[in-house]
């Protein structure tokens, strides 16, 4: 680690903050049918021709469903006090809806990674929705499309977690980022389910509503599923729940430009507060998206607003990067979802948002990471659980020397996580957990496996896809062991 930078944040993390990794089923696990596994859309996606860049499928993905001692012995070695993973909906009601069947083999997965995790001291934060819908709800009724008939489904699901796994679990999150499930699934139609109004790449989809009903589903059915918790468990289990939203941070394209200022606040508003407001706030959506969408944003009812407001005990974050966001003179087009801006590369000045990832929209930029770290905090006043950052690099991909010792990953945690330990010590930001993105190279949705996000390289070619740690590994260790309290 660069330990001259971070010399005087030494113990300005609190002594119960959690650190680790993250991950998501669909990424990792493999055995997409075993053991009365159901189909997810991603399943279905993978396995629909044209879709995955190089023509993978998340069928065995990392194998940690079947190597998940192994797993949480090499997440022990990295240190971690947190582990956050996602569950499969389809693994434990394999067609998901609210009267069908629990899959016992899905439940016993679950509750042997939980047990496992918690012998070795390592705290789970648990991910009830990390985009794989059951396929069968996709087909029965649209998904979240049809608010009505998916709610009570979605809330069935979470109450067989609680009451299975809530006696161990005390960290609950219901949906991971919503806005990207809707932005890539229901807009450009880059993602399961793959709608969207171009037609050249999905049969069906309008992207200039059905992005904001379905965002407006998972809003709902995320308070819904709160409340039962709160009525029902925390009371006896004591933990905690909210929702992880991801957010890049925007920084106006010329500063001396009102119209570029007002422009990147804009954007946060499309990309951040259309979430977070209803949840943090207001309990309703942005006046800048009202203005702009009209009719095609829904309106919460009365009762919807009150459940929403307040239904996050947390703000879940998920960040990676900053972009430079520049005011456009034309007025919106139909298919804008982010306020009517050009997101840029460099500002006014010529100046970089930050090196090149392996990743296209991601790129280093830690300056960013504090600024968005203190916006939220002013907006919306709650302790911020981190629960998403990282990078791919470029050239990953094979074990050797140089691949392993991955300094453009070090230098990336480098800069973030000095500017986490500066918002703490010096802007006074309430921070308490930070999880990387993530634990090994996984299925990287669309793209694959080409992406390689991983503190742990991964060989997928060989058989049980061996696992190879990347110096990254240990400098998050360091760091972590040097900014957290004792
Ligand atoms: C997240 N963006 O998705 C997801 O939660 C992970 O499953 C995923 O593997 C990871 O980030 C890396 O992509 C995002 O365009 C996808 O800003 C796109 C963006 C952000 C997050």
């Amino acid at each position: 680690m660069d330990y001259d930078r971070v010399k005087d944040l030494k113990g300005v993390l609190r002594n119960d903050f959690y650190w680790g990794y993250a991950t998501a089923a669909t990424q990792v696990e493999g055995g997409w049918n075993a053991d009365g596994k159901g189909e997810s859309i991603w399943d279905r996606f993978a396995h629909t021709p044209g879709k995955v860049k190089d023509a993978s499928t998340p069928d065995d993905a990392v194998l940690s469903y079947y190597k998940y001692k192994e797993d949480v012995a090499l997440l022990k070695s990295y240190g971690v006090t947190g582990y956050r993973f996602s569950l499969s909906w389809s693994r434990i009601i394999p067609l998901g809806g609210k009267d069908d069947p629990v899959n016992e083999a899905g439940i016993r997965y679950y509750s042997n990674l939980i047990d496992e995790l918690l012998a070795n001291k390592i705290t789970p934060f648990v991910t009830l929705f990390h985009w794989d819908t059951p396929q069968a709800l996709e087909d029965r009724y649209g998904g979240m499309l049809n608010k009505e008939k998916y709610t009570p489904d979605f809330v069935r699901y979470a109450s067989v977690l609680f009451e299975r796994f809530g006696d161990r679990v005390k960290h609950w999150i219901t949906y991971n980022e919503p806005g990207v499930y809707t932005l890539a699934g229901y807009a450009a139609g880059v993602h399961a389910p793959a709608r969207s109004s171009n037609r050249a790449l999905n049969e069906e989809g309008d992207s200039s509503t059905e992005p904001f009903i379905v965002g407006h589903t998972e809003l709902v059915s995320h308070a819904y599923a709160v409340k039962l918790y709160r009525e029902k468990f925390q009371k006896e289990q004591k933990g905690i729940i909210g929702i992880t939203l991801h957010g890049n941070y925007s920084e106006p394209w010329d500063e001396n430009d009102p119209l570029d200022v007002e422009a990147a606040e804009r954007a946060r508003e499309f990309e951040i507060a259309w979430y977070a407001d209803p949840v943090h706030k207001t309990g309703d959506y942005p006046a800048s998206m009202r203005a702009q969408l009209g009719d095609r944003l829904p309106r919460f009812t009365a009762e919807e607003s009150k459940l929403v407001l307040g239904s996050s005990d947390f703000y879940g974050m998920n960040s990676y990067t900053t972009f430079y966001i520049r005011h456009k003179d034309t007025p919106p087009e139909l298919n804008d979802h982010s306020g009517n801006v050009d997101k840029l590369d460099t500002n006014s000045k010529g100046v970089s948002r930050g090196p090149e990832s392996d990743t296209y929209w991601l790129r280093t930029a830690p300056w960013g990471f504090r600024k968005l770290l203190n916006w939220i905090w002013k907006r919306y006043g709650v302790p911020i659980y981190i629960t998403e950052n990282g990078t791919t690099a470029k050239g990953e991909t094979e074990p050797s020397e140089a691949v392993l010792n991955d300094q453009f990953r070090i230098d990336f945690f480098n800069g973030y996580l000095e500017a986490i330990g500066r918002a703490v010590k010096e802007d006074g930001v309430d921070i308490r957990s930070y999880f990387a993105w993530t634990f090994t190279d996984n299925w990287e949705w669309a793209a694959g496996y080409t992406d390689r996000f991983g503190v742990t390289f991964i060989d997928f070619e060989s058989e049980g896809k061996k696992r190879y740690p990347k110096k990254s590994a240990y400098v998050v260790k360091d760091l972590f062991q040097h900014m957290v309290k004792a």
